[in-house]
């Protein structure tokens, strides 16, 4: 039996006849990549502390330019690494199921340059900052050595959710309506405790869908009789499960 064990062969039955899919991503699918996780614990740059100091407004905008250099240094780390076979999976999904719908909390733009096509935002992104001020754009490569924007002298800041700060509207809207009308939500590397993108696996059960999880550890995950857990590292039960479920298009 695979690392998810026997629920992989019912998942796969159920996938196979789907005829529209959420994948709902965390941090999680990108570990394999080398992205930390954010609940790790781990120290450095990329740490616990660090993301409690910066990812909040008022946080950023006490905290410069420490906290302008930490997320030009994080859009330049998720540039230098690549997709895995997590999010090649999920991009090959896309020509298996009439309509698959990426709906991710990751920032690190790694789902579009595996290939998928639709993909909701959900905490934003790491390709570009944006002057709090008169709202021009920049890309973080060629972003000024300090968060004062060229144009108007305001603070640039990145282009992501930070905490109490609302989601794009759209695209939580549309995140809604995807997973109220799917027949399968797959999340994928999500701790879950995050809201409202938290909200999203329950709306599609609170639909009717099944839910599958895919994360190594089940912790704090919902808990439903058409939950099915797939434990294990996505870039392992994703194209094993496809495998599975579509054995002549591996
Ligand atoms: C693998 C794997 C492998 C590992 N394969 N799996 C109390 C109750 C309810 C809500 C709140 C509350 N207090 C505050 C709030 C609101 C707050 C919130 O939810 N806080 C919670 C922490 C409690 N939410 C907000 O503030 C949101 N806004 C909002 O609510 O606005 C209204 C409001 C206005 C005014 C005041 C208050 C509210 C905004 C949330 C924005 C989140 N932004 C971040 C940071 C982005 C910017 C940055 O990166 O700097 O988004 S937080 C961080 O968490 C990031 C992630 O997208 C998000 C989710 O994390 P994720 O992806 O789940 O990662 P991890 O690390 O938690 O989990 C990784 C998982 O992968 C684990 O399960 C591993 O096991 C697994 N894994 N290897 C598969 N190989
Ligand atoms: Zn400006």
């Amino acid at each position: 039996m695979s690392v998810a064990g026997e629920n992989l062969e019912r998942a796969a039955t159920i996938l196979r006849r789907a005829r529209s899919v959420v994948v709902f991503t965390g941090a999680g699918v990108s570990a394999e990549s080398g992205v930390p996780t954010y609940r790790s614990g781990a120290d450095g740059l990329w740490s616990v502390q660090n993301m409690e100091r910066y990812a909040n407004p008022d946080g950023y905008a006490r905290h410069l330019p420490d906290s302008f250099a930490w997320y030009r240094a994080r859009a330049s780390g998720v540039r230098s690494v690549e997709p895995n076979a997590g999010h090649v999976a999920i991009a090959r999904l896309a020509q298996l199921v009439p309509r698959v719908t990426v709906v991710t909390q990751n920032i690190d733009s790694l789902h579009q340059r595996a290939g998928s096509a639709e993909v909701i935002e959900l905490h934003g992104h790491l390709r570009t900052a944006r002057c709090a001020q008169c709202d021009a754009r920049v890309e973080w490569q060629g972003a000024p050595d300090s968060a004062c924007c060229v144009d108007c002298g305001g603070m640039l800041r990145p282009e992501v959710v930070m905490f109490r700060e609302m989601l794009p509207p759209e695209a939580y809207s549309m995140a809604v309506e995807r997973a109220a009308e799917c027949d399968v939500l797959l999340s994928v590397g999500t701790s879950n405790q995050v809201f409202p993108a938290a909200e999203i696996p329950r709306i599609a059960l609170e639909h009717g869908a099944w839910v599958f999880i895919v994360n190594p550890d089940m912790e704090g995950q919902p808990l439903h009789i058409r939950v099915l857990p797939l434990r294990g590292r996505a870039g392992e039960v994703l194209p094993a499960l496809l495998d599975l479920a579509w054995p002549a298009t591996g």
